[in-house]
């Protein structure tokens, strides 16, 4: 594998081998990260990459789009079939274009929005001043409460009638409890605002039916693919056959060109493998790992947001934790656990009174994990290993030891063993 490549252009081919050993021997906690599946990277890595096709299946503006539709029509019907979705356009390049695409297929600058504060679990493109969407709209945000660290649904449906914004938005990149998706349709009704949901980050649960679902009712619903969907680094949207056009309209020509059709092809491979019965098991043992894996932290002393997690995300409050009991030092544990091959990222929690350069927490999750066919046993490993490092972080020698034991783990639990590169 490879091959071409390596004699071409041993640099490149280096730095992707390097890339690989690394995943390979580390434990990757990332909670947005994932490993897909060998026929995923084949579709990614393919000659439909060759291909410009703008504009959509039987209505493309370049000749020899025959094989190109057929691949984006599978993708297409797979979508729906796998959500539940009426409309489905697999287009989008990654996140943050396709929530773009969902807020001007109906709305116009200016327009209110209303969704989570970023602090508090939400997405920088659900309204951060820095982003267009906060430049853009004109966003309220929400939060969870200061003492459950949850979302108070009637305190959200009286923010909306005060508020009165066009959309709102439901769907989170840090909050690890389940998301009431029907209630926030129900509010938007209430005041007559399109409800959207990004379940970016709970996808695969949904669709392994280990977390409540936004369809058929949500008007809008975007999700990457690259999460616990196990698919291509990329997104899609769907949506109520009546938006369909307008949403159409929004991701080509509004706001992208070429679509990504080898990307494409590659979804269509996730959306089949994320029907199959053995994807259920999956969902079902990534919630099941990340329980274990929180009550082991918390018997170990370590404080997490809302005390616990129903899906694949835990967030580690260092804060509150006796041993460290100091707010922006997420950073400084994340390099630790890294020095000791634990992958994950520092993060805000709510009601962070530090910087978010310098937050406060710790995210971290078991979808990867789950790929690689860990269990109970290998969680409630790592959970004393992770409360270990963070309870004696000044200790060197307990660090380098982790690193051997991860390293031996992770040959136990091989990850792409049949890649040769
Ligand atoms: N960067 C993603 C995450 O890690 O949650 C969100 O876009």
């Amino acid at each position: 594998m490879l091959e071409s490549l390596k004699e071409q252009d041993p640099e490149a081919y280096s730095a992707i081998v390097n890339e690989l050993r690394r995943q390979q021997q580390t434990l990757e906690m990332i909670p947005s990260e994932n490993f897909c599946s060998k026929a995923v990277l084949e579709a990614s890595a393919s000659v439909l990459a060759n291909k410009y096709s703008e504009g959509y299946p039987k209505k493309r503006y370049y000749q020899g789009n025959k094989y190109i539709d057929d691949i984006e029509l599978l993708a297409i019907e797979r979508a729906k079939r796998l959500f539940n979705a009426e409309h489905a356009n697999v287009q989008p390049y990654s996140g943050s274009p396709a929530n773009m695409a969902v807020y001007v297929s109906v709305l116009e600058p200016g327009d209110k929005i209303m969704a989570l504060n970023l602090a508090h679990g939400g997405h920088l493109t659900h309204g951060n001043p820095v982003n267009f969407s906060g430049k853009l709209f004109n966003f309220v945000h929400y939060t969870v409460e200061r003492d459950t660290e949850l979302l108070d649904m009637e305190k959200i449906w009286k923010l909306a009638l005060k508020e009165k914004p066009k959309m709102i938005v439901s769907g989170y990149t840090a909050y690890p409890r389940l998301i009431d998706f029907k209630k926030f349709h129900e509010i938007a009704q209430e005041i007559n605002a399109y409800s959207m949901a990004d379940i970016s980050h709970i996808a695969g649960l949904i669709a392994a039916r280990v977390h409540p679902t936004p369809f058929p009712f949500t008007d809008f619903v975007m999700t990457t693919t690259h999460k616990t969907l196990r698919g291509p680094r990329g997104a899609v949207i769907l949506c109520k056959e009546k938006y369909a056009k307008q949403l159409d309209k929004a991701v080509f020509p509004g706001l992208q060109g070429g679509p990504h059709e080898q990307t494409i092809a590659a979804k269509a491979v996730c959306f089949e493998e994320a029907m199959k019965p053995e994807f259920i098991e999956y969902g079902k043992q990534i919630v099941k790992n990340s329980k274990t894996l929180a009550e082991t932290l918390m018997q170990k002393g370590i404080k997490l947001v809302s005390n616990g997690t129903d899906t694949h995300l835990i967030l580690i409050d260092l804060i509150n934790t006796k041993s460290v009991g100091k707010p922006g030092l997420g950073k400084d544990y994340a390099i630790a656990l890294e020095e000791a091959g634990i992958v994950t990222n520092c993060n805000t929690i709510p009601y962070d009174p530090a910087s978010p350069f310098r937050p406060s927490g710790i995210r971290l999750g078991t979808p990867a994990l789950t790929s690689r066919s860990m269990k109970e046993p290998e969680m409630a490993q790592i959970g004393k290993w992770i409360a270990q490092i963070i309870n004696e972080v000044e200790n060197n020698k307990i660090i380098i030891e982790i690193r051997k034991k991860v390293n031996e783990l992770c040959k136990q639990f091989p990850l792409y063993p049949d890649i040769t590169y």
